[in-house]
């Protein structure tokens, strides 16, 4: 069992994840579904309530995409410990829904994050882009929209889109994610820093689609319920507008476009000096109140979208 007193590392999160599997084996499932560049596995942990009924919807959520984004990962492995171990209170998320987690998307950049102070404001991944240069932002790798907006074709560049859509197996593993549950999803969530913000389609251009009600509805629930229980003011809204730029192909967008009616990336609470560096006594704070949030968007979606 993981607490909330420090970060962990990619390994002891994998690790954590095999174990939540095996303590119930009903109720829990490891997939590996690929590598990073660098080798790590990345595995998904499914988490459902055991009553093996086939086919429910999907949450997809996932964590780490951003490398010094440190609060994303401990907020993955937070809300796996609500879901497995507090079914009184989170019972009525697990229905109609199985939820698909993958904690670290970019562990290689997390962990070079975590070997030094001159490494801990790493953002992207890890496989050189030119002879001069590593890393690629993977949240500008997707194939929707790539490079139209916000993103760099400087392979220096923090916001480097890649060398071509899906350059990054990181990228691409998360895109086969997307696709293999989009007939079911009905929630995509991906935990970045820093905000607060819960930002929706579309991030790529300043526009809104067609179901901006239902996003912003779903939204709205993750800001009252987190106002109404810490006082934190998220803002939320159409993510061009709410964070102040446009950047294409980010997996939100694909999400979105490829089927899920919900579609977020949450922008967790600053820390730290420079935002992305909440001392490790906060993550005890930040990870009860991002919960609230994300439970009451997840109690709204499974209202809203009934098991067909
Ligand atoms: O720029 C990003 O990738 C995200 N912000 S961060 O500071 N964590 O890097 C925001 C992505 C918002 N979504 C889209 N632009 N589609
Ligand atoms: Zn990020």
């Amino acid at each position: 069992r993981l607490g909330t007193e420090r970060y962990y590392t990619h390994s002891e999160i994998n690790q954590f994840i095999e174990d939540v599997a095996k303590e119930n084996p009903r109720r829990a499932f490891i997939k590996t579904v690929g590598k990073s560049y660098e080798g790590r596995l990345l595995k998904t942990i499914t988490i459902t309530n055991g009553d093996s009924r086939r086919n429910k919807n999907v949450i997809l959520v996932d964590g780490g995409f951003h490398a010094r984004e440190w609060i994303s990962p401990a907020t993955v492995v937070y809300l796996i410990n609500q879901l497995v171990y507090n079914l009184e209170e989170n019972g009525d998320l697990l229905e109609d829904y199985d939820w698909v987690i993958l904690p670290v998307v970019n562990p290689d950049g997390y962990e070079y994050t975590q070997i030094s102070e001159d490494t801990r404001m790493w953002r992207k991944t890890r496989k050189p882009s030119s002879s001069e240069c590593v890393g690629t932002d993977p949240n500008r790798n997707f194939d929707y929209h790539w490079r139209e907006s916000g993103a760099s074709d400087d392979p220096c560049s923090n916001t480097y889109a890649g060398s071509k859509p899906f350059s990054e197996p990181e990228a691409l593993v998360v895109s086969d994610l997307i696709r293999t549950y989009s007939d079911r999803g009905q929630m995509y969530l991906t935990l970045h820093s820093y905000g607060p913000m819960i930002l929706y389609p579309w991030g790529w251009i300043d526009e809104v689609p067609e179901t901006v009600d239902d996003l912003d509805e779903v939204a709205k629930a993750g800001y009252e319920a987190i106002l109404e229980a810490t006082g934190t003011v998220y803002e939320y809204g159409p993510s061009t507008t709410t964070i102040n730029y446009a950047a294409a192909g980010a997996s939100d967008d694909y999400a979105f476009n490829e089927g899920f009616p919900i579609s977020f990336t949450m922008e967790l609470p600053p820390g730290g000096d420079d935002g992305f560096d909440p001392p490790a006594s906060d993550i005890d704070r930040l990870v009860k109140e991002s919960w609230v949030g994300i439970s009451a968007m997840a109690r709204r979606v499974v209202t809203k979208y009934p098991l067909a």
